[in-house]
């Protein structure tokens, strides 16, 4: 199959799933062409069945907001008829679902019918897609594409609820590559955060709003209180600032390390004791999955598709969103017994392993060739 992924090229969400998806699809022969506006973080190694395709930017002095939507459905028409391809899959509603119905749209004209696939993500729901500025576009855009999925059960429900949708919504989970996320044993990396043994903390976002850093650092805070322990923060965004200055005021510098943006974050995961993500909203929680295929336990909020993903009591504990004591209670039952960390560390893997990219990516091949054949009737082997 030819296959086109238009995606958000960040760090973190979106853009790692739909670029996982991409050289995962590669790798079993598919060809593959990413559309975006820069590299995708994850896309690193040549690989002769991955192509990309930059959206260029064009500045003009009328322009106060370059008119990226244009760019990218002129970029998004040129591939799909020069490279031939059999379908379109783009990641996250806003704007890509309504641009790549620009594109289908001017593609007719050319006697070309592009089946389009749009995976909804989680904030493209529920934070931008649901705000009356984007809303009608929104949805317009989910029930104008030929097939529409979501990353986990709970996404589709609140999708439904939130909007008219015309579409049938498959459910396809996030996944991990295992073959990236095998346990990797950097004991240095464990001397260099924690160098008295201490227990280590992890948190891995995009320090958005969403994520309740804050609520991290308080949980550490009540822990660290009653067992030497060092927290890992990783990742990097608008909340970062105020985070550091929250250690400066608590006085607890020493013990948080804020490591930035990281390409291999399995590596840092591998010398993990405990993952928190307390966010105000997580569709699905790839960022806890990833902790999971590292046999790191997790204690989560129980907001969105988390209950999905970490079962309550056995692969760590779900707690209600900014409930800091109870989240900081539970770590510490975990952490403060080997045999109880060591039974959820295997429960937090066993469960991991039942999302592996080897049998999510077949029911995406699946779901394309169903979306082909029923908008140009073309039967793929
Ligand atoms: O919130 C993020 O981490 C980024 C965001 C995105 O779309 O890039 O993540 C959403 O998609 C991820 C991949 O499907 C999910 O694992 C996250 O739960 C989801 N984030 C939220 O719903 C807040």
């Amino acid at each position: 199959m030819k296959i086109g992924i238009v995606c958000y090229p960040t760090y973190g969400g979106s853009g790692v799933v739909a670029t996982e998806i991409g050289l995962g699809l590669a790798k079993r022969g598919h060809e593959v062409h990413f559309i975006t506006y820069k590299r995708p973080a994850r896309l690193n190694h040549f690989n002769t069945n991955v192509y990309l395709h930059e959206v260029s930017s064009f500045d003009y002095p009328l322009f106060e907001y370059t008119p990226y939507e244009t760019a990218l459905a002129s970029k998004m028409v040129d591939v799909v008829k020069y490279e031939e391809l059999d379908i379109l899959h783009v990641h996250y509603a806003i704007p890509h679902a309504a641009v790549a119905y620009m594109a289908k749209k001017i593609l007719q004209t050319h006697n070309i019918d592009i089946p389009i696939v749009t995976t909804l993500h989680g904030t493209d729901i529920t934070l931008v897609g649901s705000n009356k500025s984007f809303f009608p576009v929104a949805e317009f855009s989910i029930n104008s594409s030929d097939g529409v999925t979501t990353v986990s059960n709970q996404l589709k429900r609140k999708t439904e609820s939130t909007f008219n949708v015309e579409k049938d919504i498959r459910v396809i989970y996030n996944f991990i590559d295992f073959e990236r996320f095998r346990k990797t044993n950097k004991d240095h990396f464990k001397k260099a955060i924690a160098p008295d043994g201490e227990k280590i903390m992890v948190h891995v976002s995009n320090f958005r709003k969403v994520k309740r850093v804050d609520d991290v650092i308080r949980v550490f805070q009540k822990v660290q209180a009653q067992l030497p322990c060092k927290l890992m923060l990783i990742g990097d965004g608008p909340e970062r600032e105020k985070m550091e200055e929250l250690c400066r005021k608590i006085g607890l510098c020493n013990e948080i390390r804020f490591l930035g943006k990281q390409d291999a974050v399995e590596e840092l995961l591998a010398v993990a004791d405990i993952f928190v993500l307390p966010s105000q909203n997580e569709s699905f929680g790839l960022a806890a999955l990833e902790a999971m295929a590292c046999e790191v336990p997790v204690v989560s909020s129980n907001i969105g598709g988390l209950p999905e993903v970490n079962i309550d009591g056995k692969t760590g504990y779900l707690c209600e969103v900014g409930d800091t004591d109870t989240m900081a209670e539970k770590v510490l039952s975990i952490l403060e017994n080997p045999e109880t960390h060591q039974r959820f560390r295997t429960a937090a893997f066993e469960h991991a392993k039942t999302f592996d990219i080897e049998n999510i990516l077949p029911v995406y091949e699946d779901y394309y060739k169903e979306i082909i054949k029923n908008v140009n009737g073309k039967v793929l082997a």
